[in-house]
């Protein structure tokens, strides 16, 4: 069953590659992949400022954070949610490019800011694509969150550091998430709101997650601080998995 998903996963972005090459030509000998990666978490965790570190633009539909909410009251007073007290009902969504250069230095940008003029001032000789799938956390909108989840081919899990249930919704979300891709994929955590005083860090945690310390990061999503390692870290793992498999 698990080996027929990865015969289609990876079918499929075969497909996905070879469209990328048509409508970036330039990007022939260049293009190391093309992957789904989902970033998951619970409610408030910070996903969605996440994904705007990276595109300020790919916003899902986000609603008041509150279940009950009248909307009458909403109508006359538009303001009454501040965009930090809302909360993805859709799912967040962009398409990025992880690019090295010569000298093996990387960095991430929005594949549409992407040009030949820049691959070739920035001396760029691999680029790896990924569509960014943001999650929404809140359990009424689980089932688009399984859909949003569905087959990606790494995750980035995003632990709140503030969460009073941190432990119980750890597991839970990532029994979630390893339900929904359907597959054994990469999983790289990152701790957010690193700028906070006296929370939780990478360090705290390692232990109590058992998770590997080369796979859980700090971050501070609202300063877009730190964003970018888990991703790389999360590319490299799931090119070295593929590898693996080649070898097999
Ligand atoms: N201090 C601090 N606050 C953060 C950070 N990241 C996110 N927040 C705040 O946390 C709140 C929720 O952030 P979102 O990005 O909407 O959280 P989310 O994970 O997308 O939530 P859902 O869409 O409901 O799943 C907002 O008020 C953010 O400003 C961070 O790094 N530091
Ligand atoms: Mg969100």
């Amino acid at each position: 069953m698990s080996d027929d998903i990865e015969l289609e996963v990876r079918k499929l972005r075969i497909l996905t590659a070879n469209n990328v090459l048509n409508t970036y030509p330039y990007l022939k000998g260049k293009l190391r992949g093309v992957y789904k990666v989902c970033v998951t978490g619970i409610s408030g965790s910070g996903k969605t400022t996440m994904i705007r570190c990276f595109d300020p633009e790919a916003h899902g539909r986000e609603v008041p954070r509150y279940f009950y909410v009248d909307y009458e009251l909403l109508k006359d007073n538009p303001d009454l949610f501040p965009e930090s007290n809302t909360a993805t009902q859709t799912f967040d969504f962009t398409v990025v490019a992880l690019l090295l250069n010569e000298e093996n230095k990387s960095e991430i940008i929005k594949l549409n800011d992407l040009t030949e003029e820049y691959l070739s001032e920035k001396r760029i000789k691999w680029v790896t694509i990924f569509y960014l799938f943001g999650t929404p956390g809140q359990w009424r909108f689980k089932d688009i969150r399984a859909f949003a989840e569905r087959r990606s081919d790494g995750v980035i899990f995003i632990i709140d550091p503030i969460d009073p249930k941190l432990r119980e919704n750890f597991e839970e979300f990532r029994e979630q998430v390893i339900k929904n891709v359907e597959r054994k994929v990469p999983i790289i955590y990152a701790v957010n709101k690193q700028d906070l005083p006296n929370v939780h860090s990478s360090k705290d945690l390692t232990k109590e997650l058992a998770i590997k310390e080369k796979d859980i990061f700090d971050i501070s999503a609202l300063k877009c601080k730190g964003i970018a390692k888990p991703i790389i870290a999360l590319i490299k793992k799931m090119q070295e998995e593929e590898l693996g498999k080649k070898k097999d």
